[in-house]
């Protein structure tokens, strides 16, 4: 069936996209042992279980040949000096790639192969950053205000968690006098 064109309002300084059909949000409950300081992680649990992150979405066809769209907002904080994050994933069709616009705030984006080839790449407002086929992502909040920003990725791409839930990101951004620092992940291993 032939899907009619159609568009949507992005608000670039809170990420609010109207209409949307889906928002998620993560609770550092939700991601358990993904900050490499558990006891911190464990301390903050008992008090309170803050939001790290929400995502709202369009659900379109998942597709070959359809688009998603997608906006996420990362809210300001460290778990003991580890940065607020996003979770981070393959896609579980691993040869598609992605889009990341800056829109608000500013942070890294973590980017590795299953192999532990790793980059970085600072993104701020108007910042666009092409992930190719194969590289796992994760978005990292390095400032004080949230971090906003907008995602375009194939229909059909998928998310595939686990692995990253298993290894982890080769570094971890953490705060050092006040400044991130990129740092090797303890937990890091190969499969
Ligand atoms: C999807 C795209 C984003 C993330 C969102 C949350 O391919 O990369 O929309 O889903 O930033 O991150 P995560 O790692 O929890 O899916
Ligand atoms: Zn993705």
């Amino acid at each position: 069936m032939l899907m009619k064109p159609f568009s949507l309002n992005l608000n670039f300084k809170t990420g609010d996209l109207l209409p949307h059909d889906r928002t998620n949000i993560r609770r550092l409950s939700d991601m358990k042992g993904m900050f490499y300081d558990s006891k911190s992680e464990q301390q903050i649990l008992e008090k309170e279980n803050p939001i790290i992150y929400s995502f709202s979405e369009k659900i379109l066809p998942e597709e070959n040949g359809h688009l998603q769209l997608a906006t996420t907002r990362i809210l300001p904080g460290k778990i003991g000096n580890e940065y607020y994050m996003t979770k981070g994933h393959y896609h579980k069709r691993p040869d598609t790639s992605e889009v990341y616009l800056g829109l608000e705030g500013e942070g890294w984006l973590l980017i590795q192969t299953e192999k532990g080839e790793f980059e970085s790449i600072q993104i701020r407002p108007g910042t666009i950053a092409y992930i190719p086929p194969y590289w796992g992502h994760r978005m990292v909040n390095t400032g004080s205000v949230p971090f906003v920003f907008f995602a375009v990725y194939p229909g059909d791409a998928g998310h595939n968690y686990g692995d990253i839930e298993r290894t982890g990101f080769v570094k971890i951004l953490v705060e050092r006098e006040g400044k991130p620092v990129l740092i090797d992940n303890p937990r890091w291993k190969k499969e």
